[in-house]
């Protein structure tokens, strides 16, 4: 196909949508972020997407969960667990798939919020599910409001029906196509995540190490992208400064010593803090 050149990645496509915050602005201010996760056996992962989301400042974070609610984090507990049945979606970003798992429940409650009208972020099972049926491809590519997919590359395959090694044998072109057939804008993980919107201008980022190489940092990426979604950014820089500030954190983790060996994805929200408040 026609060859995408990449922009390289920086904080100068996205800087100036970081605002400062008001005197009398309140937690309501900051935004509303829905983690919709807790099959069992991955409640992990909804929580580091909430942990991400809290870090990244958001002003009130939930965990909507399918299957396992905890009471509560103990060393989180500002986040809120709900049961997904019956929660109110509606008016808050939704951060869906971080340990979603595929069950007929999971699967009805993505439908529901693929309906909404809300920010919407779609990452791993969520992904999946999607991949698996053409009915949800297709609510997906028809959903309203700012929406970021954030596959790696073999969900990238998935959704794409190939293989992750013909994914990868062309990032670009493929995070393009994925873009279009999606209506979305999508971020193409991996080592040089590639960002991707569907009239086709593609970035390529440059921040990030081996030390991500850990089960659990792209749940860190979905919950960070919720919280810049529900604060009013569009999906294309949202992804661009949360791909940035998500490897950043993973480079200042690992010049500190903490990686890249043995580096956790607990570990990135605080430095992703640190990368946000240095911007
Ligand atoms: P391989 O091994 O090379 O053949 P899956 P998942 C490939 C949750 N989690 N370049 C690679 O394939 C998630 O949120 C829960 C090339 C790899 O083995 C999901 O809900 C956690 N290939 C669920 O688990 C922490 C790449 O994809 C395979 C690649 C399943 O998600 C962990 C894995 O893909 C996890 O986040 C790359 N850059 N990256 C928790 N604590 O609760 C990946 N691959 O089969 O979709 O499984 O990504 O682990
Ligand atoms: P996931 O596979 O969903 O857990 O997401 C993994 C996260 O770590 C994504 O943000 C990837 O871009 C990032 N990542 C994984 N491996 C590397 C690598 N070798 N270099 C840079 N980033 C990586
Ligand atoms: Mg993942």
């Amino acid at each position: 196909g026609e060859h995408a050149r990449a922009r390289l990645n920086r904080p100068a496509l996205f800087a100036g949508l970081l605002a400062p915050r008001m005197r009398n602005s309140h937690k309501g201010t900051f935004g509303d972020v829905a983690v919709l996760g807790g099959a069992r056996g991955m409640a992990g992962a909804g929580i580091l997407a909430a942990r991400a989301a809290l870090y990244a400042g958001a002003g009130r974070v939930f965990v909507a969960a399918v299957d396992t609610a905890p009471a509560y984090d103990p060393p989180q507990p500002e986040i809120m667990f709900r049961d997904a049945a019956g929660f109110a979606f509606e008016g808050r970003t939704v951060v869906a798939g971080p340990g979603l798992g595929d069950s007929a429940g999971a699967t009805h409650l993505l439908g529901k919020v693929i309906d909404g009208t809300g920010p919407l972020l779609v990452d791993a099972d969520a992904l999946n599910l999607c991949a698996a049926s053409p009915d949800l491809a297709t609510r997906l590519a028809a959903h309203e409001g700012p929406t970021v997919l954030t596959p790696h590359p073999l969900e990238a395959a998935r959704l794409l029906g190939v293989t992750a090694a013909i994914v990868q044998a062309d990032r670009l072109e493929h995070a393009r196509e994925l873009a279009q057939r999606t209506d979305a804008v999508v971020v193409l993980k991996g080592a040089g995540s590639i960002v991707a919107r569907p009239d086709g201008e593609v970035a390529l980022n440059a921040t990030g190490n081996p030390g991500l190489a850990t089960g659990g940092t792209g749940d860190v990426l979905a919950g960070l992208i919720g919280t810049l979604l529900s604060q009013g950014w569009p999906a294309w820089e949202a992804a661009l400064a949360a791909v940035w500030l998500h490897g950043a954190a993973a480079d200042r983790l690992v010049a500190g010593g903490v990686g890249p060996i043995g580096l956790t994805a607990g570990e990135l929200p605080r430095a992703i803090r640190a990368e946000l408040n240095a911007l």
